[in-house]
């Protein structure tokens, strides 16, 4: 049966749209949407401003995220607004309502150990019609790179809270109440957008909240979060961290030598797919040897010492707990290529030292020279707001119809993609089905690194970073997974593949786990 396409529920929804707002022109908007300020009553919410954006600005936002420099494209009006949670915590927020909307409620979601709304996500929905609220996660917070970073964390239990299930909670709940009195009628529908801590939301939210949300994007999840912050300390360890300079560790690898690494990884692994153009489709078929690289006889440069051959073999393998229990996947080979890997980053990683500092330890101060496998342990145990995220159970989401798409680079240095097969493994475990295609599906992403960007067909629709918003028309499901959801959820067409678009404009067929990509010779295809 010939099945409606994205296009066609875009422009259906725009029928109902256009009937039901005839009436309202330009200055009706403007007008209804600086009334909203005073005319809004909602519990523990106040709203803060009310602004008419009627032609694409550059905006300013409050608080640390300014730097974002954040761009409005659609004709909207913009709602600032802080919902408190409880007598020691509050989630600001904003929602973006454009005037050409299509009835659907988007929530877009945060980074890092941030602390910032993601304006790009809130323009990049809003240009596609939708409704959509983002928060700041219950702190403002860059992300978590910088050292002091989170530090609102520290003896403030209400904020974990909000970081780890609440914040995302509120803003639906609010935020649905202000499209509702600005639009005069409920989105027939609510979607979530979010990437890496945002995909962490998403899994959250389907767990503790399942009503919230009828289709959920999550992208590159931080689920397992304590094992995932502790395999960042402990990546960190194995190249010498803290000692200072980072120089001074034997185990340190300087940037020439991870050069090498990476060549010597290509040269093992590359062709595994039957493809040499520097992607490793599967990372996780590739057994990397850096022997191959350890200096012999009177060598010393451009070779490794077997204290570095060690340090690598840690690296590239996974993380096993005190009984020797797996705690995290491996490092995938060939993402320390990526800018972001963290294992080139001299210093703890900022991620592991502000979250163990001011949300396990209760700290200013701590002394990670002899951080190590207790600590990461005790990180999972105490478990900050239940902040895990790994648990299976996802039958509630399921049984309404809650539709849930993700999506990992294979090449992604900070979680590994790894990790999102092992969170499929454990759903379908938990629920005692072989496959999950009919409610979540798992695209793999082969070259992408944390989110976007790396090697590949990168981009897809998933509004990441502003990535593939520009330059790219990827506004047909089959090359969209946000219009994807959307069809899935309000169609009930599923995505069988997602295509990607590189760079160069050249196009990729990405899979669904556990299906691989395979090389035919002449194309790349999905096989069982
Ligand atoms: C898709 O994008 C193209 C080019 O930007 C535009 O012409 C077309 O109207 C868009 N279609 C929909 C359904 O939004
Ligand atoms: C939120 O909390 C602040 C600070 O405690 C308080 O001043 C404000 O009145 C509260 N707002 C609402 C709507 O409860
Ligand atoms: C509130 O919004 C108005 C425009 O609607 C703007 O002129 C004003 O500066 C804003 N106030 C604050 C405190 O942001
Ligand atoms: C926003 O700012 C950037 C850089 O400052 C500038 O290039 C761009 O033209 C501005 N866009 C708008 C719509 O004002
Ligand atoms: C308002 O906040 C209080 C805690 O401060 C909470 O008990 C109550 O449920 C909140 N109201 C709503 C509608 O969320
Ligand atoms: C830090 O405080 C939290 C409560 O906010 C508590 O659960 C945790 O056990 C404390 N950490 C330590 C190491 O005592
Ligand atoms: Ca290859």
């Amino acid at each position: 049966m010939p099945r409606p396409s994205a296009a066609a529920v875009v422009l259906l929804s725009c029928f109902v749209f256009t009937f039901a707002a005839a009436a309202q022109s330009r200055t009706d908007w403007h007008t209804n949407c600086l009334s909203l300020k005073t005319s809004l009553h909602l519990d523990n919410t106040t709203i803060l401003n009310t602004t008419y954006i009627a032609a694409p600005t550059n905006i300013t936002t409050p608080g640390i995220c300014q730097s974002t420099a954040p761009v409005t494209s659609a004709p909207l009006c913009r709602v600032e607004f802080v919902i408190n949670t409880t007598s020691s915590s509050a989630v600001h927020a904003e929602a973006w309502l454009p005037d050409t909307w299509y009835g659907r409620f988007l929530e877009v979601g945060d980074g890092g150990l941030g602390g910032c709304i993601d304006y790009s996500a809130l323009d990049y929905t809003t240009s596609l019609h939708f409704a959509s609220v983002g928060t700041d996660n219950g702190h403002d917070g860059g992300g978590g790179t910088d050292p002091g970073d989170a530090h609102q964390f520290l003896n403030h239990p209400e904020v974990i809270n909000d970081f780890a299930f609440r914040a995302i909670h509120v803003g639906a709940e609010i935020g649905k109440q202000i499209v509702q009195a600005y639009y005069a009628r409920a989105a027939a529908k609510s979607y979530f957008l979010g990437c890496s801590t945002g995909g962490r939301q998403a899994m959250q939210s389907a767990l503790k909240f399942p009503d919230d949300f009828d289709g959920i994007l999550g992208g590159a999840p931080a689920t397992d979060f304590n094992n995932a912050i502790g395999a960042f300390g402990m990546i960190s360890r194995y190249f010498g961290a803290p000692i200072s300079p980072a120089e001074a560790s034997p185990k340190w690898i300087p940037a020439d030598l991870w050069e090498l690494v990476s060549k010597e990884i290509l040269r093992q692994c590359d062709a595994l797919d039957g493809v040499v153009d520097e992607i490793i489709t599967d990372p996780d078929a590739c057994e990397f040897r850096p022997e191959a690289l350890q200096c012999t006889g009177s060598e010393t440069t451009n070779c490794l010492t077997p204290i570095q051959v060690e340090a690598l073999h840690n690296l590239y393998g996974p993380l096993y707990g005190l009984e020797g229990q797996l705690l995290y996947p491996r490092f995938p080979p060939g993402a320390e290529a990526d800018p972001l890997a963290t294992a080139k980053i001299p210093g703890m990683a900022a991620f592991l030292s502000n979250w163990f500092r001011f949300a396990v330890l209760n700290v200013t101060e701590h002394d990670f020279s002899t951080f190590g496998l207790a600590d990461v342990e005790l990180m999972d145990e105490i478990n900050p707001g239940g902040i895990a995220t790994f648990n299976g159970d996802l039958s509630t989401f399921r049984n309404r119809g809650g539709k849930f798409l993700s999506y990992h680079g294979s090449r992604d240095p900070l979680l590994p993609a790894t990790n999102s097969k092992r969170m499929y493994d454990l759903i379908a475990h938990t629920l005692s089905f072989p496959l999950l295609d009919d409610f979540y599906r798992l695209f793999l992403i082969p070259g992408m690194g944390h989110c976007g960007n790396g090697l590949g067909a990168s981009a897809f629709g998933q509004g990441i970073l502003g990535f593939g918003v520009n330059g790219i028309a990827m506004n047909a499901s089959s090359h969209n997974i946000l219009l994807a959801l959307v069809d899935w959820v309000e169609s009930g067409v599923a995505p069988p593949t997602i295509i990607g678009t590189a760079v160069d404009g050249s196009v990729r067929t990405h899979c669904r786990y556990p299906q691989r990509s395979v090389w035919d010779g002449t194309v790349w295809i999905c096989s069982d």
